[in-house]
């Protein structure tokens, strides 16, 4: 079964929409196999947006995502890498149809909410820089 990762960044989690995300994500038939809430470290976000390293918003988005706790998802079900990304909407809010997460809670790019892999590759990387395997369900 196809596995992504997902990511309430700590925007969503200090208005406190980490309740209302997981709701619509398991009402929508994706199941949590692992999720937790911590603050990531410099490292780890530098390593996790790696592809981004040399775009002029890189130290803004590292500092962005180490600013506060975020909930960390792994979510599984059928279709759920391009799923998720539907659900989350277009990386700037004003580009994100309605009825999105981002289209719904969020009105900058560089503080959009939520992350979820791009691709099923993204996915496994992504999962793996964030959990262990004893942190999943089988
Ligand atoms: P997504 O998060 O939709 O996968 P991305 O991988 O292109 O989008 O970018 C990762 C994050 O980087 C994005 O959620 C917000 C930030 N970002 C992207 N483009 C930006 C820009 N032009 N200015 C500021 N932040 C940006």
């Amino acid at each position: 079964m196809e596995r992504t990762f997902a990511m309430i960044k700590p925007d969503g989690v200090r208005r406190g929409l980490t309740g209302e995300i997981l709701v619509r994500l398991i009402k929508k038939g994706y199941r949590v196999v692992g999720l937790k809430q911590l603050v990531i470290s410099q490292e780890l976000a530098q390593q996790h947006y790696a592809e981004h390293k040399e775009r002029p918003f890189f130290g803004e988005l590292v500092s962005f995502v180490t600013s506060g706790p975020v909930v960390a998802i792994a979510l599984e079900g059928e279709g759920v890498v391009a799923g998720l990304r539907q659900m989350m909407g277009a990386t700037n809010p004003a580009n994100a149809a309605p009825g999105t997460f981002r289209a719904d809670y969020a009105t900058t790019i560089g503080e959009n909410i939520i992350h979820g892999s791009a691709n099923e590759q993204d996915a496994e990387r992504e999962l793996g820089l964030f959990f262990g395997s004893e942190e999943l369900l089988q």
